[in-house]
């Protein structure tokens, strides 16, 4: 990535400038430079010779007509491609799909492995009987020692009004199973959003191609991406060695772990399993931990171009 001084950009003329690509639609971008304004841009030719195409969270230079320069990222998520996030908004659901703990420790492992801070919602409480919830409740307890958790429904609009103070001033990712609920709930926090949902879209006969392109919107004085639906969690951008600290609560007890790099599987003196043992690590959590080590083991590597 070719990195510039901005400063030396700027006195280059006055037709750089720099700005933030809020959206990526057929090969277009709309880029917003810092007076808010929007511009409708192409990519330079160049970036087509390259793996560093703009995308979507990145912030670039660009002139009339063409974005040039892409500045340092922070960090980037590749599927969906959305650069310098703050923050993943986490949104499983209920039911409809049911509520999966596998899944909810798959997705809070591909965030962390990108360094993004990760906040859990479980949408559609409505659905759920009070005994039940309060189960899930009562389970969801553990994860609340690392993670802010907010429980909502757009029916009984529980929760909502904890997502005021999120967004300001960062620029935050809506990810989930297709069907979770990420369209609907941005619709009740903004009801100029207008998103298309499952259910309409349905209604619509349009299938369940809902949320295509890449898009950020304003919400609450940030950016926030709605995204697809990861329907396939895969991890072949990530390491069998990389997982262990990714789990942040294993990565805090592995300071007592015996070895260091303490897979926490087969190791003697492994603080982990001693933990798990004494009640004070979640079984489910520990079972998806070595579900995913062997997931990570065992895979493929893909061919990608
Ligand atoms: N009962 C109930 N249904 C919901 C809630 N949130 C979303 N839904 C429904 O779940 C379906 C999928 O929602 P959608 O927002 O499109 O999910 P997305 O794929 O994650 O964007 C739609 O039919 C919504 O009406 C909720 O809080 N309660
Ligand atoms: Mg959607
Ligand atoms: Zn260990």
């Amino acid at each position: 990535m070719i990195l510039l001084n901005l400063n030396e950009v700027l006195d280059l003329g006055g037709f750089i400038i720099k700005g933030l690509i809020t959206k990526l639609i057929g090969g277009l971008y709309t880029v917003k430079d810092e007076s808010n304004i929007s511009h409708k841009l192409k990519a330079r030719g160049k970036f087509r010779h390259t793996n560093e195409s703009p995308v979507v969270g990145d912030r670039v230079i660009f002139d009339n007509d063409f974005i040039l320069e892409i500045l340092e990222r922070k960090n980037i998520l590749n599927r969906p491609p959305i650069a310098n996030l703050d923050q993943a908004i986490i949104i499983t659901s209920c039911k409809e799909p049911d509520f999966s703990f596998n899944l909810l420790d798959r997705f809070l492992l591909l965030i962390e492995h990108e360094n993004i801070t990760p906040i859990i919602v479980v949408t559609k409480t409505d659905l759920m009987g009070e005994q039940e919830l309060n189960k899930l409740k009562n389970d969801l307890k553990y994860y609340e020692r690392y993670y802010k958790v907010i429980y909502t429904s757009t029916v009984s609009l529980e929760g909502t009004n904890e997502f005021k103070d999120l967004f300001h001033n960062k620029i935050s990712i809506f990810a989930g199973q297709t069907g979770a609920g990420k369209s609907s709930l941005l619709n009740v926090l903004d009801n100029n959003l207008n998103l298309k949902t499952n259910g309409i879209s349905k209604a619509l006969g349009r299938g369940k191609h809902t949320t295509r392109h890449s898009e950020m919107y304003e919400l609450f004085g940030g950016l926030v991406a709605d995204t697809p639906g990861f329907s396939k969690l895969d991890f072949f951008d990530i390491k069998e060695e990389n997982v262990p600290d990714c789990f942040i609560d294993f990565f805090e007890l592995s300071s007592e772990c015996k070895f260091r790099g303490c897979k926490h599987l087969n190791e003697p003196k492994c603080n982990v399993k001693k933990q798990l043992e004494l009640g004070n690590v979640l079984p489910i959590r520990y079972r998806n931990y070595k579900l995913i080590m062997e997931e990570i083991r065992d895979q493929k590597p893909i061919y990608r171009k």
